[in-house]
């Protein structure tokens, strides 16, 4: 641990500066918690930002620990990182949240010398997951890693965890000795203090088969379904989806490529308990009429799933306007949900929302695709995720890879997951349900041939719904 007097005058600061407050504080997940500790905010104190990056030097220095280079976790650690390696001349790593893009999966930025040691820095630690993760890729790419250095401590089960995986952690401070120091320097009372020290208690974080490890910090910041549900200005269509998941427990959309009609009425029948969605390719029947359509949405009323014409519109307002309502599918007529493509430009969305016939009909707009080469990436991803922002009286979703915007009254759809394979010989990508769900935080998995290869589509699809869902909640606090 640092010296008291700099790690006292360290507590005074980030308590001015609000990174750690005390009170009634209800966390977006619903949980009471009588401290609130958000060190994020320490980047518009940039000597508090220094004090602290010497700090974690001091501490590793104290524990004798020997390092080439140094990571910080994504994404609060970064900037302690940076500091560490600019004023102390040690080079520094980065980890990657997420794969550049589907192909180049390049998840540690900066040179790696394997065999080298490099040392973990963390702002705070609850369960201890988040520097795991980070471990983990370091140790892939043939780093060694032994020892984690971080500002804080929450005491709430993460030392011993990290312990068990081989890691050391060192903290400059716990919470119950920065408790101490509070209420010496009279900031805080001594209520407030025992009614923080049980809260630590009763949160110890125990990890078990059936509840895999995910990062509390992480989950406290994620909202439950139903909780989404009810934000304001949600879209209609959202809220009707996030409701019915929750209660079906269900966020498998099941994508339904046949070609045939009495299969695609015989799945919605079979599988409609199972999924929240049901999304149709309509134009690949053979035997298309509007009574196939009338029918499906019987089913979709009577099981509680929305049907999704995974239409991809493309062009100009105009002539979307017209694929969308008229033709031979008139989709508007029966589709809850439509997507489309932004290469256009906002008047794709401009064009169905003119013939949007009500506030039940919503749009995905795409953001990412999981086909080998994809141009959607980057700048074009961060377009997509504005354009969709910009129009949430009908956009309420982003089909994409992962989580590309962190409002959460938009809902993520991620197609190309299966289980098994990794792919299939048109360019098409797989990743598991875990990884879409549980690391990538998308809401919705898609699932087409992994389901309807199997023999026993009913007992394929509840595989794939237990997959999500068990992630989905693992993620909550
Ligand atoms: O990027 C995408 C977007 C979509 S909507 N990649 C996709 O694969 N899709 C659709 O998801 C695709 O058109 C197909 O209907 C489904 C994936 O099917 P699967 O059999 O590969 O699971």
């Amino acid at each position: 641990m640092g010296d008291l007097g700099s790690v006292e005058r360290a507590v005074s600061e980030l308590y001015r500066a609000q990174a750690l407050r005390f009170g009634d504080f209800v966390l977006k997940s619903g949980i009471a918690s009588p401290v609130y500790i958000d060190l994020r905010v320490i980047v518009s104190h940039p000597p508090l930002l220094n004090q602290v990056a010497d700090l974690l030097v001091q501490t590793a220095k104290g524990a004798g620990i020997k390092y080439d280079s140094v990571c910080g976790v994504p994404y609060t650690a970064l900037p302690l990182a940076t500091v560490i390696s600019s004023t102390n001349q040690i080079p520094m790593l980065i980890r990657r949240k997420e794969a550049k893009d589907y192909g180049t999966k390049r998840l540690v930025e900066g040179t790696i010398n394997p065999g080298e040691t490099c040392l973990i820095i963390e702002d705070v630690v609850t369960s201890g997951s988040s520097i795991l993760e980070t471990v983990e890729v370091l140790q892939k790419e043939g780093l060694k890693v032994t020892d984690a250095i971080v500002l804080l401590d929450r005491e709430q089960g993460g030392k011993s965890r990290l312990e068990e995986q081989g890691i050391r952690l060192h903290s400059v401070c716990t919470l119950s000795r920065m408790l101490e120091i509070l209420q010496h320097q009279q900031k805080v009372e001594s209520e407030t203090v025992e009614k923080v020290k049980k809260f630590i208690q009763q949160n110890i974080f125990r990890p078990t088969e059936q509840n895999p490890p995910v990062p509390i910090k992480q989950m406290c910041e994620e909202m439950s379904f139903s909780a989404r549900a009810q934000l304001p200005g949600i879209h209609p269509v959202a809220a009707r989806l996030l409701k019915l998941m929750e209660k079906k427990q269900t966020n498998l959309c099941l994508s339904a490529d046949v070609t045939n009609s009495t299969e695609l009425l015989q799945l919605a029948a079979t599988l409609g308990p199972s999924i929240c969605i049901l999304k149709t390719h309509i134009d690949i029947l053979n035997d298309f009429t509007q009574e196939v359509v009338q029918k499906l949405r019987a089913l979709a009323d009577q099981h509680e799933f929305l049907i999704f014409e995974d239409r991809k519109f493309a062009d100009i307002g105009n002539t979307v306007k017209h694929q969308y309502k008229g033709g031979i599918f008139k989709i508007a007529s029966w589709a809850d949900i439509v997507n489309a493509h932004v290469v256009p430009g906002s008047g794709v969305v401009k064009g169905l929302k003119e013939v949007q016939l009500s506030s039940q009909r919503g749009c995905l707009l795409i953001a990412e695709m999981s086909s080998q080469g994809s141009l959607a990436t980057g700048d074009y991803t961060k377009s997509a995720v504005q354009m969709g922002e910009e129009n949430s009286d009908f956009v309420f979703g982003f089909i994409s890879g992962s989580r590309v915007s962190n409002k959460p009254e938009f809902l993520h759809l991620t197609p190309g997951v299966q289980m098994e394979a990794t792919g299939d010989n048109l360019g098409q990508k797989y990743v598991s349900p875990q990884e879409v769900i549980g690391k990538r935080g998308s809401d919705i998995i898609i699932v087409g041939r992994g389901i309807l290869s199997a023999s026993n589509h009913l007992e394929e699809a509840e595989r794939y719904r237990k997959a999500a869902w068990d992630c989905y909640l693992s993620r909550l606090c």
